[in-house]
């Protein structure tokens, strides 16, 4: 299939282009038939040695692959990201063994608490991440149930739902919690992850 060429189409992603400078490791414009591809970097097994695939925004459109071990030396992968903007990002988390079942967690490495934990069984995990606040790093957390596999994630970006907070500025963090202090209590980053089962 031929690409979009026309010229409006160009217009809007040069003028994105010259807008987001901070977003030139991601798509700019329109998501694109194939995603980024992106394979692991071991060693990644600590929220200090996250493997930093990617800055985001709501054209981001990228998949990563690798590979985790249920019981040995790989038992979790941590893969970090940060957003240069408020926005929405979806997840999809597939095992591609026979019976492969991985989870995913989102971690964030500032305050050193899981946000969310994504565990069902079976091979795939999808959830909804909102992002609040710019230039905070998040990283996945992928690990393996019973069985070895190799996985893929795709990641797909939305612009932030109606409501959110404009960006104060690019790595303007301070603007944003003032912002958020002022309007609302809106936390760093959400997820969509089911709550926690409490004993
Ligand atoms: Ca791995």
């Amino acid at each position: 299939m031929q690409a979009d060429t026309s010229p409006l189409r160009l217009v809007l992603i040069g003028f994105a282009a010259a807008i987001a400078p901070a977003c030139d490791h991601v798509h700019v414009g329109p998501t694109l038939p194939s995603p980024d591809s992106y394979v692991e970097l071991e060693p990644n097994d600590t929220p200090s040695l996250a493997d930093f695939v990617a800055i985001t925004d709501s054209a981001t459109f990228l998949t990563v692959e690798g590979h985790v071990q249920a019981i040995g030396f790989d038992v979790v992968d941590h893969l970090e990201f940060e957003a240069c903007e408020p926005m929405e990002l979806r997840f999809f988390l597939e095992a591609h063994a026979p019976f492969g079942d991985v989870d995913v967690s989102v971690y964030d490495p500032i305050d050193q608490v899981i946000l969310g934990t994504y565990a069902s069984g079976g091979p795939t995990e999808i959830g909804t991440l909102l992002i609040h606040e710019p230039g905070r790093p998040f990283q996945f957390v992928i690990d393996a149930f019973v069985e070895d596999t190799p996985w893929c994630l795709m990641l797909e970006g939305f612009p932030a739902p109606l409501g959110l907070q404009p960006p104060s500025g690019p790595g303007d963090l301070e603007g944003v919690r003032r912002q958020r202090g002022a309007d609302s209590a809106l936390p760093p980053i959400e997820t969509d992850a089911p709550p926690v089962a409490e004993n």
